[in-house]
């Protein structure tokens, strides 16, 4: 028997639900054939929403179809719970992708269309609504060609037009479309399952239009995946039915029976999975025995959490989606904060998401959510399960923070009779990467089962940053070394020294505060464009050229991103200057440095000192008593030397001295750069940086144009521009330093002028002992490597990296390196190609400027 989970997916209100009933009641596994509307929808059980009319919490039904029994596990649309339904990728086999005919492409399609990459899920596509929408399918597929796939591939065709199509979207498909004629429906399959294909048809959920067929594409068209006969699971979710903690996972391997003992838990521990229900709707059925491909909820476990991988599965990734507005929660009266704290995090375990936690400084419980429903149906759920009416203070932006250069971090934890020291290496990681654990420490230095300790003490806690107390991130915590006491060191010891141990290392480091940005999709009136664009520039957007759009007479379309502390009220503003006939939409667009940084930590006014539950100053003995000492003072008392050579050897070459330029510069600053290259500007000189994105450029390639799948990086390496270009070659002769510095200059004149990232990569790798550094100066990252780290090998690795989410271009002239850039989806630009674009970008500048001083002398 062939057995799948299928997950529904789409932007709200495509009819997912309808879709799923609809595929149930056409196939006999209901009878009845309920609609959300009238709130009896088969999956749509909860109170909350049968009163709304939108689904906020994943379920499932069994669909048995001939020989193959299919989990269909519904999603919420609703971008608010899009956590929820990220959770689910991890446990796909396939995706049915609905898309309302009536709305095409929404940019939260978007979103989730990259989620399914990013978990390898296939995925049909059903075009819903055909009984109300007018768009031909053509069109659709023409649209979904365009903003998802060009692999979208119409299964409504006659078998002969689908192999055509099919042959062009892979090798192997079009080499048996030659040789045979035709393709196979196995290769289809195949091509379907390796996510070379996406099969898309239309109909109507509603009007039971279109089900059949797609039921067909299910059976024939889907294949399972290779399983292991070992045990394996992935839990998915956590929730509760009022008295039972459950715990939801898809059996990855193997079978699961009840009473089977189980290693779970962040601390891995012996439990016992007493009962497995199978959940088909509102109902289940206790099962004797769940296969792999099949989803059940076990009682039992309770330390199982979300995301882990149980028997031979791993866990799974980390979630791209977070919320970005955290909010206060105010008891209502009489209500003791630690009882409702305590019940807000078994929601805080059921949903990681909602990094529920108590803020001892300002004695309050804060949460972080997605948006208002997601606020208003949290305050019914806990006034549904613990009796609380709570209320919300005004939300405000969820902050993070990391590091910009390598630090070690030290905690001791010796009180008596207690033992445990550790060393952790902090790196910083590009933006989006979010936290990496490792260990690299020899055995003989700190066991195996030590270092695993640190490792779950890494991962069990959101650790927080010292300038605002906000969550870190993007950041590499590598296990470099510590010490245990063979009769002293007792279980939490561990946990003691590993959190004083980063919270040390971020004390020692310099933080960057991180802001969540959305990415943004305008749709407005030719007339309007004008209008939309200053005020784009006005809440620092990044944002491309407008271009016409499709299917539309006479509105335009632009995309971009821009801080969500700016975006409050602009869909309203939109709104209200287009006569309503604009339209917004907008995406999760990840973290990136606070433009406000300074203003921001004031506001909230942290202090890592006073902030005891989270110290970063270790306990040491002496003469049999614990005495504190403060973490800036650790090095002198720790017992394991540093993991980092704290001196350079005296031969440092002079090229990898580290150059003079401020650690930041501030726009005053920028601007000073820009006058020391181009001359005195009259009027506000911060116009003459405005206008170059209040007006729509005049060459064409110097508009920054962010791709629908996130920003463009450009990386330089820095040494070979240097050597490459004459007249820096010319200044390096005398002065290395004045070479790079007038490379750094130019690099944040041209960053400021084009937009995007721009990351300059000097080596320092001849430097022993040298941990890679990374600094932020006027818009750009200079990056210095670490040891036995080139510049190249940085670049291979980086483009390697940002590649899988963004545009990146690099500039270099090493031949060796344009062959591995290649072959990761880089572009690449010689020294002499990238010098053409920085001159006319210089040139344009220049023009800009003298236009402004000529337009204020006429005033
Ligand atoms: N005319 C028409 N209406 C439909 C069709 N499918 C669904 N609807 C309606 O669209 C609305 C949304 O349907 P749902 O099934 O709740 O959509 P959903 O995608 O599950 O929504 P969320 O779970 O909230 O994201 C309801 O009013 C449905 O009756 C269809 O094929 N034709
Ligand atoms: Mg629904």
């Amino acid at each position: 028997m062939k057995r799948l989970v299928i997950g529904m997916t789409a932007h709200v209100d495509s009819g997912k639900t309808t879709l799923a009933e609809a595929l149930l009641y056409t196939n006999g596994n209901i009878r009845k054939l309920g609609r959300v509307d009238h709130g009896d929808a088969f999956l749509d059980t909860h109170s909350i929403e049968k009163s709304r009319g939108i689904t906020v919490f994943s379920k499932q039904a069994v669909m048995e179809l001939g020989d193959a029994r299919f989990t269909l596990l519904d999603t919420p649309g609703h971008a608010d719970f899009s956590a929820e339904t990220e959770r689910t990728f991890s446990v796909l086999d396939a995706a049915i992708l609905v898309i309302s005919g009536t709305d095409g492409v929404q940019s939260h399609t978007v979103t989730l269309w990259e989620l399914l990459k990013r978990y390898n899920v296939p995925v049909f596509i059903f075009v819903n609504k055909a009984d109300i929408s007018h768009i031909p399918l053509s069109e659709h597929i023409a649209e979904l060609s365009k903003r998802l796939s060009g692999a979208v591939i119409d299964f409504s065709a006659d078998k002969a037009a689908i192999d055509e199509a099919a042959a062009l979207c892979a090798e192997y498909l079009m080499d048996e479309y030659l040789e045979n004629g035709g393709i196979s429906e196995r290769s289809l399959a195949k091509a379907v399952m390796n996510r070379d294909a996406f099969p898309c048809i239309s109909g109507s959920a509603l009007k039971l239009q279109g089900i059949d067929r797609l039921a067909d594409l299910l059976v024939h068209y889907t294949g399972e995946p290779e399983r292991s006969d070992k045990f394996g699971a992935r839990v998915y979710k956590i929730s509760s039915d009022g008295n039972t903690r459950l715990v939801h996972m898809k059996i990855t391997g193997g079978s699961l029976r009840p009473k089977t003992v189980i290693e779970c838990g962040r601390e891995p521990v012996q439990e016992k999975a007493d009962r497995l229900r199978i959940y088909s709707g509102a109902k289940f059925t206790a099962a004797d025995e769940v296969f792999a491909g099949e989803l059940c909820a076990v009682e039992g476990l309770p330390s199982a959490y979300a995301g882990e991988g149980l028997g031979a599965e791993r866990d799974s990734k980390r979630p791209f989606l977070e919320p970005v507005l955290s909010y206060r929660v105010i008891c209502p009266e009489g209500a003791d904060e630690h009882t409702v704290f305590t019940k807000m995090k078994i929601l805080g375990e059921e949903d990681p998401a909602l990094h529920v936690f108590w803020n001892d400084r300002l004695k309050e419980i804060r949460v972080s959510l997605m948006g208002e429903i997601q606020l208003e149906v949290l305050k019914a759920v806990i006034a549904d399960r613990f009796g609380y009416d709570v209320s919300f203070g005004e939300g405000s932006i969820a902050y993070k923070e990391t590091i910009a250069g390598t630090v070690e971090g030290v905690g001791h934890f010796e009180p008596l009779r207690h033992y445990a020291e550790v060393h952790l290496l902090m790196e910083p990681l590009p933006r989006g990467s979010g936290l990496v654990f490792e260990t690299d420490c020899p055995e003989e230095r700190l066991a195996l089962n030590w270092q695993r300790l640190i490792l779950t003490h890494l991962a069990e806690k959101a650790h927080c940053g010292v300038l605002t107390g906000s969550p870190i991130t993007d950041m590499k915590i590598t296990v470099a070394g510590g010490r245990s006491h063979p009769k002293h060191t007792e279980g939490g010891d561990f946990r003691q020294a590993t959190y004083r141990a980063v919270r040390m290392g971020l004390m020692n480091a310099q933080s960057v505060l991180l802001e969540p940005y959305y990415e943004f999709r305008l749709e407005i009136p030719d007339e309007c464009v004008g209008r939309a664009m200053s005020d784009l520039t006005r809440i620092d957007a990044k944002f491309s050229q407008p271009e016409p759009l499709s299917g539309t007479e006479g509105f335009s379309v632009m995309t971009g991103s821009a801080p969500i502390a700016k975006l409050g009220g602009y869909q309203t503003d939109v709104s209200g200057y287009t006569g309503g006939r604009g339209r917004v939409f907008f995406s999760f667009g990840g973290y990136y440095p606070c433009a406000d940084a300074e203003r921001v930590i004031a506001e909230l006014g942290y202090d890592p000192e006073t902030d005891l539950d989270n110290t970063a100053d270790s306990v040491f003995c002496s003469h049999g008593a614990g005495f504190a000492v403060k973490w800036n003072e650790v090095p002198e008392y720790m017992h394991v030397p540093s993991v980092l050579e704290p001196e350079r050897p005296a031969e440092v070459e002079p090229q990898v001295r580290r150059p003079v330029t401020p650690a930041s510069y501030d726009d005053k600053e920028l601007m000073a750069i820009f006058e020391r290259t181009y001359g005195k500007i009259n009027r506000d000189p911060r116009n003459a940086l405005n206008t170059v994105r209040s007006k729509p450029a005049k060459e064409k390639e110097f508009v920054y144009k962010p791709t629908v799948t996130g920003e463009e990086y450009l990386l330089v390496d820095g040494y070979n521009i240097i050597f490459a270009w004459e007249e820096l070659n010319r200044l390096a002769q005398d002065d290395l330093d004045l070479a790079r510095t007038t490379l750094i200059n130019a690099m944040c004149n041209y960053r400021g002028f084009i937009g995007g990232n721009l990351i300059l990569v000097f080596d320092a790798y001849r430097v022993k002992g040298s941990v890679r550094e990374v600094e932020e100066v006027g818009g750009i990252s200079i990056i210095y490597t670490k040891e036995a780290e080139t510049a190249d090998m940085y670049i291979e690795k980086a483009t390697h990296e940002l590649g899988k989410k963004h545009r990146v271009r690099v500039a270099t002239s090493d031949r060796l390196e344009q062959i591995i850039i290649l072959g990761n989806g880089a572009y690449r630009m010689s020294a002499s190609e990238f010098k053409d674009e920085v001159m006319k970008a210089e040139r344009e500048i220049r023009d800009r400027i003298f236009d402004n001083n000529s337009a204020n002398r006429l005033k």
